[in-house]
């Protein structure tokens, strides 16, 4: 796939998307989110994928939606255009995308690493939600997905004072996964998706609705919607397939699609 503003390839089972916008750090304009949308399309109808990589540069993952872009924007334009829920495509994409953030992850920039299922850190990351200081607050999804995941009190910090955090802190607040050191930032994000990827991909899929459910519904609810799709697993090949590998001390062989 040929696209401007994003770079992508594919290894074995694992696509990666590469932001590519060095002159402008990586910010997501409408034609970036727009190809972005596009290789999700792509990769999630490829049964010969199976998990996805999201990453930017060295400097940034990307340091926000494009300023000059949204500069001049009215307020008829924003509402007709609803630019921000272009991020929605990467929340709603059933296979699991790792953001692989290094430099400044921003803005919609952090927004967009927060839509992914979890953020690998290199040890050079910094997020924030710097809306604040452009006279606008956080419109990719930041007020409701930084909260969830850091609580109100850090989330109401960042997105009030528009405060940079570091990559230990991220980690320290539950913001990523984990911090590794940058120069094994790919190496180890795209490990962790080939791993996803080898294992079956109905269950992975599963695996991650039911996770996502926990964001959505009532402890009682989502307890009961887990037991409903545990035992449901019972029903495929894939349980069986592992469940004998394990006995039989061999490794197992997965359903991919
Ligand atoms: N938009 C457009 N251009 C940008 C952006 C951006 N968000 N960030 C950096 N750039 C450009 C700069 O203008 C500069 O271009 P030029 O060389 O033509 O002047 C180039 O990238 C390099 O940037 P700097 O020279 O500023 O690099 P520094 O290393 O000095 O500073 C910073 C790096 C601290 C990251 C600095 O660039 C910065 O503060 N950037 C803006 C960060 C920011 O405020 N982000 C929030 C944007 S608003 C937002 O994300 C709202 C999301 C909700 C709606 C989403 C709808 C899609």
């Amino acid at each position: 796939m040929l696209f401007d503003t994003i770079a992508t390839e594919t290894t074995g089972r694992v696509a990666l998307i590469r932001l590519d916008r060095p002159k402008a750090l990586n910010a997501l304009s409408d034609q970036l989110l727009t190809e972005l949308g596009k290789a999700l399309d792509a990769f999630e109808a490829n049964d010969g994928i199976g998990a996805i990589v999201l990453t930017g540069s060295e400097k940034a993952f990307a340091a926000g939606a494009d300023i000059k872009e949204m500069a001049t924007k009215g307020f008829v334009d924003a509402l007709n255009s609803d630019f921000a829920a272009k991020v929605d495509r990467v929340a709603r994409c059933r296979k699991p995308v790792i953001a692989a953030v290094a430099g400044f992850a921003l803005g919609g920039g952090c927004e967009l690493a927060m839509a992914c299922d979890f953020i690998l850190a290199a040890d050079t990351a910094r997020f924030g939600q710097p809306e604040i200081t452009l006279g606008i607050m956080p419109g990719m999804g930041g007020t409701q997905r930084l909260t969830r995941l850091v609580g109100r009190a850090k989330a109401m910090e960042m997105i009030l004072t528009g405060r940079m955090i570091d990559a230990a802190e991220a980690e320290r607040a539950g913001l990523v996964a984990r911090v590794v050191p940058a120069d094994k930032l790919l190496d180890e994000a795209l490990a962790a998706a080939e791993k996803i990827a080898d294992f079956s991909a109905p269950i992975v899929r599963l695996a991650k609705e039911s996770v996502n459910q926990a964001e959505e519904m009532s402890l009682a609810d989502g307890i009961r919607f887990e037991r409903r799709v545990f035992y449901a697993m019972f029903a495929t090949e894939d349980q069986k397939e592992g469940m004998a590998a394990f006995t039989e001390k061999r490794t197992p062989h997965f359903n991919h699609r």
